[in-house]
């Protein structure tokens, strides 16, 4: 309802609308439509999905509605960015206006008032101490304190330790806002691991331009605050480590850079100077350095140098030979201490605002000691970032132990490149992987710097396992792999706000046909082409409880539940199509085509199963011969060249499905 103040206003505003109108007749100002009296409070139980997971959360009373005006109250810690996010979810929530204004300008009539600021700050202090939030309790870097409560007196505080936690404070005021109302519940927030993001460190076509910009917002929206550039077939990142980038590449860094400080993202440079260098050479030193300077000139405060993937037991140039000695792994370790402490002293630290160096290991994939690391251990800057793999290139898992016998090896605590759902390698041919971030062990946060994906060439596909590890990364204690598979699916299906971010309402057809087929592109390859993570756990349950039924003499209901699923396969696509993102359909559609197909195969399958539970062999034939006409063109489906490398055939549930359709025929 209008205010005695407001409804002044909007008198004085009529009167003037009338003055300038033509053929406006009735000049005495008319009073506003009475309004109905805003609600107070909506009567809730139980607590929203937020994802990542906040450390806690728990309800504070009812709802708080969302309707008229909605002031916003903001600090100077609160940046443009959050506060238009802010705007946009009030809007979307319900608001009819969203009006904010600094704390010290006057209070306009609202219905609601929001307060965001520094946790610290004594109106934030008091607000929170008033639901029961009391004296401010030191607050992690990327933290916030977010209370709200319907009632006499609607309240939301959002208190923040910092500039990125007010805006991952506004992120979660996105999702425990449905339309009308915001949950009435309290939080308190912070990472877990202080670096989480994703390494762009796969061969193959690297991510666009526009794919960089989409995937730097997706990254403020599930609180992950790290990029690393490293694209091993940008020539510039790499072979021609020492040219600059052109100006029109460096102007797409530049705006890279801004989208990434606009979501809370460190964009983190990395050069890869190990397939030439000559470590004794000064110039090539001075090389590195000014390209490096490059991008601090351009606004880059993290930088890398990765030394993966190239040979350290031969030399660059004589030089190097005159200096460390023959090659060997030993020398190749001081060879590169020497260089990165030289850049940590030469150019970290004497350029204000860069963060340590981080540095990719030539040995970065076990937790044996060496000659190579010992020559790290005992050399290397101890401020200086070690990634590391894991135990393997692509592990089966990691462990706590494992990383506590690397920390041994390294003599640090080590920032881990996660090699999935990386697609680049051999054994991952003809795979999009979809499966749930899974088979990284709780208590890692208290062992690891950080954690980085190495995602796929496919960006916006991705975001399924990257969803996973931001919600690993924040709060790794009370993760569940499957919850936070669901939540990618809901991410997906989100109707958009302007800028990208999912809306507040997610369509349920489109999430369960994403399961559907996130469960078909389940399987994670090792290296080998082994599964770390296996082919299609839901259709294979539901394969084995046909058999079960079938066996047990339930011949009608064994194919009417298995069919069923059969449709909902050949459904899935079209769904997906028109409910998913376009960037997400696109990146998937080759899969999508194959499972079409699959799906089809599995239906006819199964009326052939039926025709031969009627005991009508001629139809049993007729439907398995279509069952292998859809095979056969689902095989012809192959992976893209402009998507991934290496090309191969498309799989789709590999190992069950097309098990299950070759084995049918015997089933009797
Ligand atoms: O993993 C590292 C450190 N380096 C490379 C990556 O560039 C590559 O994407 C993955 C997966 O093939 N394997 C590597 O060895």
């Amino acid at each position: 309802m209008l205010g005695r103040n407001a409804r002044r206003r909007f008198a004085v505003a009529a009167t003037l609308v009338c003055a300038v109108l033509a053929g406006c007749t009735n000049t005495a100002p008319q009073a506003p439509e009475p309004t109905a009296p805003p609600q107070r409070s909506l009567p809730a139980t139980g607590l929203p999905q937020v994802t990542p997971q906040p450390q806690e959360m728990k309800r504070l009373g009812d709802d708080i509605p969302v309707q008229g005006k909605v002031e916003v109250i903001v600090d100077p810690l609160v940046d443009q960015p959050t506060r238009d996010l802010a705007v946009q979810v009030l809007r979307l929530a319900g608001a009819s206006d969203v009006v904010v204004r600094d704390p010290g300008q006057p209070a306009e009539d609202a219905t609601l008032r929001i307060r965001i600021g520094d946790r610290v700050s004594p109106s934030v202090v008091k607000g929170l101490q008033e639901v029961g939030y009391g004296a401010p309790a030191p607050l992690p870097a990327e933290g916030y304190v977010l209370a709200g409560r319907g009632g006499g007196d609607p309240t939301l505080f959002i208190g923040a330790s910092d500039a990125a936690g007010a805006y991952y404070g506004v992120q979660t005021l996105r999702q425990i806002a449905s339309p009308g109302r915001i949950a009435g519940v309290g939080i308190v927030d912070h990472p877990s691991m202080p670096l989480r993001g994703s390494i762009e460190g796969f061969y193959g076509p690297p991510w666009t331009h526009a794919e960089r910009m989409d995937q730097l917002a997706f990254y403020g929206d599930v609180k992950l605050n790290t990029y690393i550039y490293a694209p091993k077939d940008d020539p510039y990142h790499r072979e021609k480590w020492r040219e600059p980038y052109p100006a029109d590449k460096l102007a797409e860094v530049q705006q890279l850079i801004r989208q990434a400080g606009t979501h809370h993202v460190k964009f983190t440079f990395a050069l890869s100077p190990g397939t030439s260098i000559c470590y004794s050479d000064d110039a090539d030193f001075r090389a590195l350095v000014a390209k490096l300077r490059a991008m601090y000139d351009s606004g880059v405060r993290d930088f890398s140098v990765p030394l993966d993937d190239i040979s350290y037991t031969r030399w660059n140039c004589a030089g190097d030979e005159a200096k460390y000695g023959p090659p060997s792994e030993g020398a190749a370790g001081r060879a590169q201490a020497e260089l990165l402490n030289r850049v940590q002293r030469e150019f970290v630290d004497t350029h204000p605002g860069v963060a340590p160096l981080q540095f990719v290991p030539t040995e970065y994939s076990d937790v044996a000691d060496s000659a190579y690391k010992t020559a790290i251990r005992s050399t290397l800057d101890p401020r200086v970032l070690v990634m590391w793999t894991g135990d393997g290139v692509i592990p089966r898992q990691i462990t706590v132990s494992d990383a506590q016998q690397a920390e041994k090896v390294w003599g640090r605590k080590l920032f881990l490149w996660d090699n999935y759902p990386v697609n680049d390698f051999d054994g991952s041919v003809g795979r999009v992987m979809l499966g749930p971030y899974d088979k990284r062990q709780p208590g890692l946060s208290g062992q690891l710097a950080g954690v980085v994906v190495n995602p796929m060439n496919q960006a916006a596909a991705s975001k399924v396992v990257e969803l996973g590890a931001a919600d690993f990364a924040w709060n790794d204690a009370a993760f569940d792999p499957q919850r936070a598979w669901r939540a990618a699916a809901e991410y997906l299906a989100g109707r958009r706000m302007a800028g990208g971010s999912p809306g507040l309402v997610a369509d349920p057809a489109t999430v369960s046909a994403l399961l559907v087929f996130f469960d078909l592109e389940h399987m994670a390859p090792l290296a080998s082409g082994r599964p770390w993570l296996p082919p299609a756990p839901e259709l294979a349950r539901r394969i084995q409880d046909f058999r079960t039924k079938w066996d047990g003499g339930d011949r009608a209901g064994a194919v009417r539940e298995l069919r069923d699923y059969a449709q909902a396969i050949v459904a899935a696509p079209q769904q997906i199509g028109s409910g998913a993102p376009a960037d997400f359909v696109s990146d998937v559609k080759p899969w999508l085509a194959a499972t079409e197909l699959w799906g089809n195969a599995l239906v006819a399958t199964m009326d052939g199963l039926q025709a031969r539970a009627d005991g009508d062999e001629g139809r049993t034939f007729e439907h398995f011969s279509a069952a292998r006409q859809f095979v056969e063109r689902a095989r012809q489906i192959r992976t893209s060249p402009d998507e991934v490398r290496p090309q191969g055939q498309v799989l789709v549930a590999d190992g069950v499905l097309d098990t299950f359709i070759d084995q049918a025929p015997n089933i009797r």
